[in-house]
């Protein structure tokens, strides 16, 4: 007799920097997703299809949830989140128990109290947390709310399976046809989301060094475009352009002499080459525009 096999969709949450993308990358053992210590660093939902012997999950991550946003691109990344929540089996609440509890979370919590999915609340950076430096006492009084808490750590790839296996146990045997089509269809047309073929995929991996690289301020009004892949035989020519909505911000990216634009190109490279097995040569451009933050409908 042949086994069902279950199917659920399932949305990370959490204010940003709390380790959903990290998170991500572990369970797919793979990165699928870029990671940085500054906040909205994913600044779009990222659907990934996980599968394994018991079934097909798709996972998606969403873009940290900003207690309060001036700029445009804050504020269309801060809509992201709550759109996938009412097409949620599961929901996993990730709270950094490094760091104090504020306002943010709640924000998160209420949006996803509204929810009728089930719930994980998902302790992360338990291997930074020791002690009495932990914070898991402040959210204490959820977890009669949640249908499972566990402890974890995504950088460490700690306890991850865990999270898979409640996952599993959590959705119900049989699932509905639409359910079933959309994953195996969402499965289907999504070619790895970091391969080589994948412009989307390069512009996010110069955007995270160039996050890497830079001060606080910077990042967030940069956007990536690549304008041109070209594949000769021994080499791969890219060229990319970073947009920046100031003059000021440029002169930062390029920094003295070119050395920051120079470091955040290297960084990047090294990482596309390890990737593709391939030698890489990476132009980037600075640019400033303005108003590219009005022009972009597309976040990646
Ligand atoms: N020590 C420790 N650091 C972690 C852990 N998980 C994530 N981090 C770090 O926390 C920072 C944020 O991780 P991300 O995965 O980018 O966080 P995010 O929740 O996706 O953030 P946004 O996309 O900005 O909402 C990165 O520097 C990660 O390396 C963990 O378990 N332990
Ligand atoms: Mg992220």
């Amino acid at each position: 007799m042949e086994t069902k096999k279950k199917y659920g969709r399932v949305v990370i949450v959490g204010r940003p920097n709390t380790g959903k993308s990290t998170l991500l990358n572990a369970i797919m053992q793979q990165k699928v997703a870029i990671t940085s210590p500054l906040p909205q660093t994913t600044r779009k939902n990222i659907p990934v299809v996980y599968q394994d012997e018991r079934g097909k999950l798709l996972f998606i991550d969403t873009p940290g949830v900003l207690g309060k946003v001036d700029d445009l691109i804050g504020k269309k990344v801060n809509l992201e989140a709550p759109k996938t929540l009412n097409k949620a089996e599961i929901i996993l609440c990730l709270v950094d128990i490094s760091r104090e509890k504020s306002e943010e979370e709640n924000k998160v919590i209420g949006m996803v109290r509204k929810s009728e999915a089930k719930k994980i609340l998902i302790y992360n950076k338990s291997d930074k947390a020791v002690g009495s430096k932990d914070h898991f006492a402040e959210y204490n009084y959820l977890e009669d709310e949640f249908d499972a808490n566990i402890s974890i750590s995504a950088l460490k790839e700690k306890n991850v399976k865990s999270v898979i296996n409640t996952i599993f146990e959590m959705l119900p045997s049989k699932s509905s046809k639409d359910l079933r089509e959309e994953i195996d269809k969402r499965q289907d047309e999504r070619k790895p989301l970091m391969s080589m073929g994948s412009k989307e995929y390069i512009e996010e991996i110069i955007r995270e060094k160039t996050y890497l690289f830079l001060r606080k301020e910077v990042p967030y009004t940069i956007f990536v475009e690549v304008n041109k892949i070209i594949d000769k035989k021994k080499i791969i020519l890219i060229e990319a352009t970073i947009y920046t909505n100031a003059d000021r911000y440029k002169k930062m990216i390029i920094g003295k002499d070119g050395q920051k634009i120079k470091e955040i190109g290297y960084n990047a490279r090294k990482e596309l080459e390890l990737m593709s097995g391939r030698k890489i040569f990476l132009e980037i451009m600075v640019n400033t525009d303005k108003h590219w933050m009005e022009r972009v409908n597309d976040l990646g």
